[in-house]
C-alpha cells in the first residue's frame, strides 16, 4: 500500500495541524533533546529538518497551519505530500473553539494524500494536554473526558472514510517532556523496521530480568529506540513517567557533564530516583554508543551489575547484527 521509497534510508515525517498547535514547539523539543539534527531550512509556511536516527536520515516536515498556507498545500497536494511515511497531525486540545476546524483540515488532508495513493502511519497527538485542561480532564464532574473522546472518534471516523487507520493517539505536553519523546519513538519505530524488531529484543531481554521496573534503550543523541515498561509494578503509571523522565533527564546531564565525556562508552552511572536505583551504562555496538537504562528496586547492586554486562553485550551483537536490514 505504502508508496515505494526510492531510497530505503531516507523516511519523511510529516508534521501538520493548524496554526498555534504547538507544532513547532514540539519538534524543537525533540530535536533539540534527542535527534541528532543534520540541517534545519526554515522557509515560508513550511520548515524542512533532518536528523538521523539508526543510520536512517529523517526529514521532518513542519507544514505552517495558517490558513493561507493550509489552502496553498491542498492546492498542490504532490508537492508537499508525496513520498510521506509518517503523518503527526497535532490538535490543541485546549482550543476547543476549533475542534471542528481542525477535524476538518485532517480530513482534507487525509483525502489528498489517499488520492495520490499515499498511506503513511499515522498518529494523532492531543497536545497542550496539561494545566488547567488536564485537571478537567480527571475531574469527573466536568465533561472534558466525554468531549475528548468524541473528538478522537470524530479523528477516527474521518480516517475511515479514506479507508485509513490511525497507528495511535498520544496525550502530550512539553511540559511532560517524555509524553513528547514516547510519541515520537512510535513515530520512529514505525517506520524503521529495525527498531520493531530491536523492541521485541529488548522486551524479551528485560522479561528475564526480575524486579525491572523500566529498560531504555537510547542511541547516544538520546534517541528512544526500544522501552520495557513494567506498569505493574509502581502505584500509578504517572509514577513511571516520572521515573521515566527523571531517568532520560539524568543520561542527558550526565553526556554534558565532564565525568560522562571522560569515561567514554564504558561508562556506568547509577541514580537514586524516587526510591528505586536507575542504572545508566553506555555500550558500543559497531563503533557506535549506545546507552541503556534499567530502574530495579534498590537491591544487590553487584548482582545488577552482572545482568547489565550480559544485556548490553547482548545488545551489542544483536544491534550490529540487524545493522542491515
Ligand atoms: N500549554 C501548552 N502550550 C504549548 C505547548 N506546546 C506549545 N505551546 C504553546 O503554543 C503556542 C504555539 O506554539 P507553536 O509551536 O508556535 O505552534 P505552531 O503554530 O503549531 O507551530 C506557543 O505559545 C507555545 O508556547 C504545550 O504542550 N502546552
Ligand atoms: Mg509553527
Amino acid at each position: 500500500m505504502n508508496a515505494a521509497p526510492v531510497d530505503v534510508e531516507k523516511k519523511k515525517i510529516l508534521v501538520t495541524g493548524l496554526d498555534n498547535a504547538g507544532k513547532t514547539t514540539l519538534i524543537d523539543l525533540v530535536q533539540n533533546k534527542m535527534v541528532k539534527t543534520l540541517s534545519a531550512q526554515p522557509t515560508r509556511g513550511i520548515a524542512r529538518r533532518e536528523a538521523e536516527i539508526m543510520g536512517h536520515t529523517i526529514a521532518i516536515h513542519d507544514l505552517g497551519g495558517q490558513e493561507q498556507y493550509r489552502a496553498q498545500y491542498l492546492a498542490q497536494p504532490v508537492k508537499y505530500l508525496d513520498e510521506t511515511n509518517a503523518y503527526i497531525f497535532v490538535v490543541d486540545i485546549q482550543d476547543k473553539v476549533r475542534y471542528g476546524v481542525a477535524v476538518g483540515y485532517f480530513e482534507a488532508t487525509i483525502g489528498l494524500l489517499d488520492g495520490l495513493g499515499i498511506h503513511p502511519r499515522m498518529f494523532v497527538l492531543f497536545h497542550k494536554f496539561d494545566h488547567a485542561y488536564q485537571v478537567d480532564y480527571n475531574d469527573p464532574r466536568t465533561r472534558v473526558r466525554e468531549e475528548f473522546n468524541a473528538l478522537k472518534d470524530k479523528f477516527t471516523a474521518s480516517a475511515q472514510k479514506y479507508n485509513c487507520t490511525i497507528d495511535e493517539f498520544f496525550k502530550t505536553s512539553i511540559f511532560e517532556e517524555w509524553s513528547c519523546y514516547a510519541a515520537f519513538s512510535a513515530v520512529w519505530s514505525s517506520i524503521i523496521t529495525r527498531l520493531e524488531s530491536t523492541q521485541a529484543y529488548l522486551d524479551r531481554l528485560a522479561e528475564t530480568i526480575p524486579d525491572v521496573i523500566l529498560a531504555l534503550l537510547l542511541d547516544s543523541q538520546g534517541n528512544l529506540l526500544a522501552k520495557k515498561l513494567a506498569a505493574a509494578s509502581l502505584d500509578s503509571a504517572v509514577e513511571l513517567v516520572e521515573l521515566t523522565n527523571k531517568a532520560i533527564n539524568a543520561l542527558l546531564a550526565f553526556r554534558s557533564s565532564k565525568i560522562g565525556v571522560s569515561l567514554g562508552e564504558t561508562n556506568l552511572v547509577t541514580v537514586n530516583i524516587a526510591g528505586q536505583t536507575v542504572f545508566i551504562r553506555g555500550f558500543e555496538s559497531s563503533e557506535k554508543p549506545y546507552y541503556l537504562i534499567l530502574a530495579k528496586k534498590a537491591g544487590d547492586d553487584l548482582e545488577t551489575r552482572g545482568i547489565l554486562n550480559h544485556l548490553t553485550y547482548s545488545l551489542s551483537v544483536f544491534l550490529a547484527a540487524s545493522e542491515n536490514t
